[in-house]
């Protein structure tokens, strides 16, 4: 008997390591509760996760199939599961950040040669698509091309019926604990995540490159939360718009391309968890303000986008891409707090937070290098709120004080005119200095 260890792939269609497992015979699911991860996030975030690997053992059960659960340390509770139930094969779809490395290297230590690692989390694996020279990119739009000219891999179909394993007899399955999310999840599962793309597919994918930028964020998939726990599968949904073709398609799945250039920035410079991406903007003067990221995080800066969009993102757990641009680019160029810690804040009230995408974000709007955008460029937020918020119903919705005005109300913490200044009279000086060699 094989095993599949689910880890960021909790579904059943597109899966090669469920289709290459039931190549050699039977086959048992395992998801693995790893403290590490699961003490390390928010209560909303381990609901998510409870909840798609509920939904994934349902999945198994209605096709004849069973999903076990343990708990511990990946590396122990396998090496115990493989002799406890003589399993022939583990069969894994592969995840490439700091920490699935170290695990997965303690497990080939436990189980040498035991282990098949499969490409699945991405459309084009991190680290595959480099540069003539052999080496990696770090600007989108030279990786974006190769990207295009790889194409999507061909999908796999789920398993119609698991064969019949023979299991002990009281085998214990486990237990998928509790978790009282303090926002509303989406449904979960690969099902509900399906039908998501469908409607998204046909009501809103025709015009996506007009809408998208929306402050509200209803242009948009909002099928992040699935992707990042790969409930859903990137290559179903990239293949599914370009059959419908068009340019709302072709911009959808470029998004989609983003997301692989963030894992394969994050698989080449593990350092970017921690260092700006130019290691040059680690010495801007950071504020350790605690007040002043409070305010930020709670949405009580007084700057109606801020704290629209910090509101929205606390009451549930999902926020547009131009709103996340507009709340770390403040938060690193004109509040300069330690962006690290805004990151993590950040990421822990997102259902889709991902350290790859993420990391990029914070540091593609903060300017900490990643990408080519410059410094020089600082958003104003009164014309941000203006432009992609026009009749001011998202910010009357979520800061009702402001009355829909995107002008500063009450007395805001941070005078935008002065700190722009600020801001620009240091970066100026940080963007002369010769660029060390980068990570
Ligand atoms: P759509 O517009 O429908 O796009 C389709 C899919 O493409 C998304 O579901 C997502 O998987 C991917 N995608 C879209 N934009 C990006 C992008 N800029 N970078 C990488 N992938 C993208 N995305 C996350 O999934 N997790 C995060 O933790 C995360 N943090 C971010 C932090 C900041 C500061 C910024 C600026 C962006 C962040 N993003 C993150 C990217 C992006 O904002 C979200 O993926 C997107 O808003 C999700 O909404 P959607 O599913 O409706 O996206
Ligand atoms: N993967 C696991 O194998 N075990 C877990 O307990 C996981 N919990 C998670 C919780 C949340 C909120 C997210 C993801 C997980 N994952 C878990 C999937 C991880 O992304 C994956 O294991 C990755 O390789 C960790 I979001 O770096």
């Amino acid at each position: 008997m094989n095993l599949v260890w689910h880890r960021a792939d909790l579904r059943l269609h597109d899966n090669p390591a469920l289709v290459e497992a039931l190549k050699s015979g039977p086959a048992l699911g395992l998801v693995v509760l790893d403290a590490n991860i699961l003490q390390n996030t928010s209560p909303r975030r381990r609901a998510w996760f409870y909840q798609n690997t509920a939904a994934l053992r349902e999945a198994y059960k209605s096709r004849g199939g069973v999903l076990l659960i343990r708990s511990g340390l990946p590396w122990v509770v396998l090496s115990e599961l493989v002799r406890e139930l003589g399993v022939h094969r583990v069969y894994a779809v592969r995840n490439s950040t700091p920490y699935a490395r170290f695990r997965d290297q303690k497990v080939e230590e436990a189980l040498p040669g035991w282990v098949t690692w499969l490409e699945g989390q991405y459309i084009q694996e991190p680290g595959s698509i480099l540069k003539p020279d052999g080496g990696p990119y770090t600007v989108f739009t030279p990786y974006s091309r190769r990207w295009w000219a790889a194409g999507v891999p061909v999908l796999l179909e789920a398993p119609a019926h698991f064969p019949p394993t023979r299991l002990p007899p009281g085998l214990d399955l486990g237990t998928i604990p509790q978790e009282t999310p303090d926002v509303l999840l989406p449904p979960a599962g690969e099902e509900a995540a399906q039908k998501a793309l469908e409607v998204f597919l046909r009501d809103k994918l025709p015009s996506y490159h007009q809408t998208r930028d929306a402050l509200a964020g209803e242009g948009t998939s909002r099928l992040s939360y699935y992707f990042t726990l790969g409930v859903l599968s990137p290559r179903l949904a990239a293949q599914k718009a370009l059959q419908i073709g068009g340019e709302g398609a072709r911009k959808w799945v470029n998004e989609l391309c983003w997301r692989d250039f963030s894992g394969d920035l994050l698989y080449h410079h593990p350092q970017m968890m921690t260092q700006a991406f130019d290691p040059r903007w680690n010495e801007l003067p950071w504020n350790d303000d605690d007040e002043l990221f409070e305010a930020w995080l709670w949405g009580q800066t007084g700057i109606p986008v801020v704290d629209a969009s910090m509101r929205e993102l606390r009451a549930t757990g999902f926020l547009s891409n131009r709103a996340r641009m507009v709340v770390a680019q403040f938060a690193v160029k004109l509040a300069l707090l330690p962006w690290q810690k805004c990151e993590r804040a950040f990421r822990d009230l997102l259902l889709d937070g991902d350290n790859a995408s993420n990391l990029q974000g914070w540091q593609w709007a903060g300017g900490l290098g990643v990408d080519a955008a410059p410094y020089f460029r600082v958003f104003n937020l009164i014309t941000q709120a203006e432009t992609h918020d026009p009749s001011g119903i998202w910010l009357r919705r979520w800061v009702p004080e402001s009355e829909g005005r995107p002008q500063p109300y009450q007395n805001p913490l941070l005078d935008l005119h002065l700190a722009r200044k600020r801001y620009l009279a240091v970066a100026e000086k940080i963007a002369k200095k010769p660029l060390v060699e980068r990570m």
